[in-house]
């Protein structure tokens, strides 16, 4: 990849993308392109191919998704398969048609079973059944690997995959319902502080565990990635450490300076037990992450709320 390499970042205004796009600005990539979803709707096939015809992107970052949090995946069940599906089959297939040098593509580390063995090493996909609250999210994003993999395979096309654990960072979404777990607790806390509650209500019953990565040292990987990583394995990109819901309400509580109760909502769901990714195939490929959790909710709190 060159410093004027045309680079397409799809999903730039979302939380994964805007990381992607400060990382190649700060290595001096100067011929980034993006769209916004009213200039570009990803989901409409004709759309799509206008945009490769116009533009021949020569890179290309996948992170333009529907994406959200437990409820939001439950809830919107449809909307998440449908929506990821159709993004992921146009730009790929776009890529391989109007060939693009190469592809990175976002996928989750929800796309393992439900009850796989853990840490969790990239040979475990497809071994079991999926949790049930986000399997069509799952399956959308475990058709988006199969096909830079099944397009490699057939048509030699450098498209690679990764699979990164829960992430947590700058332009992360706050809305309670949708939210993903640290930024709605950060929410949660911090207007209960300001408000004096004595409560706060925290879903499910603190005991699922989760590995937490800050998108920053996501997008380092990707970056390292894209130039040096021509496999067909979908790599897993986390801390190698993860913590129970309980333990992070009491670190964001205390990072935040909330004294009051934590009260458990036991209606909402769970989700699956435990998803700790096995991250030796990427730190022996020179990778490693940077920003511990406890930094990274001080650093993101302090950007949302005390600045
Ligand atoms: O982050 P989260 O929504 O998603 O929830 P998943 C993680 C855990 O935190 C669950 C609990 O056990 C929730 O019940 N939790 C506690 C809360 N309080 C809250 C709260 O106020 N808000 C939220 N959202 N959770 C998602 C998948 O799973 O992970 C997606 O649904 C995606 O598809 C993403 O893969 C990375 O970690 O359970």
């Amino acid at each position: 990849m060159k410093k004027d390499s045309k680079i397409y970042i799809a999903g730039h205004t979302g939380m994964v993308g805007s990381a992607i796009v400060r990382k190649l600005e700060r290595e001096g990539y100067s011929n980034l392109i993006s769209r916004t979803s009213k200039e570009l709707d990803l989901i409409n096939q004709q759309s799509v191919i206008n945009f490769f015809e116009e533009e021949k992107p020569e890179y290309l970052f996948l992170a333009a998704a529907k994406v959200g949090g437990i409820e939001a995946n439950n809830k919107y069940r449809a909307d998440f398969l449908y929506q990821n599906l159709m993004i992921q089959n146009n730009v790929i297939h776009q890529s391989y048609v109007h060939g693009v040098k190469k592809l990175l593509f976002l996928a989750s580390s929800c796309i393992y079973p439900k009850l796989a063995p853990q840490p969790i090493k990239e040979t475990y996909l497809l071994t079991g059944e999926l949790e049930f609250t986000n399997e069509p999210y799952s399956i959308a994003k475990i058709a988006g690997v199969k096909m830079c993999e099944n397009y490699k395979r057939q048509y030699g096309c450098d498209f690679i995959s990764v699979m990164p654990t829960n992430l947590y960072g700058p332009n992360d979404n706050y809305d309670l319902e949708t939210a993903h777990v640290l930024p709605a607790l950060l929410r949660k806390f911090h207007e209960a502080k300001i408000e004096n509650n004595k409560t706060v209500e925290v879903w499910g019953s603190g005991k699922p565990k989760r590995e937490f990565l800050h998108v920053d040292d996501l997008a380092d990987a990707c970056f390292h990635l894209i130039q040096t990583y021509h496999g067909n394995t979908c790599l897993n990109i986390g801390t190698g450490k993860d913590i129970s819901i309980k333990e992070l309400a009491e670190l964001i509580s205390e990072i935040v300076g909330y004294n009051g109760e934590i009260v458990w909502d036991k209606a909402k769901p769970d989700g699956t037990p435990r998803k700790l990714l096995d991250v030796s195939l990427i730190h022996g490929l020179g990778w490693k992450h940077r920003i511990e959790l406890e930094e990274g909710i001080l650093e993101v709190y302090k950007e949302k709320y005390l600045s």
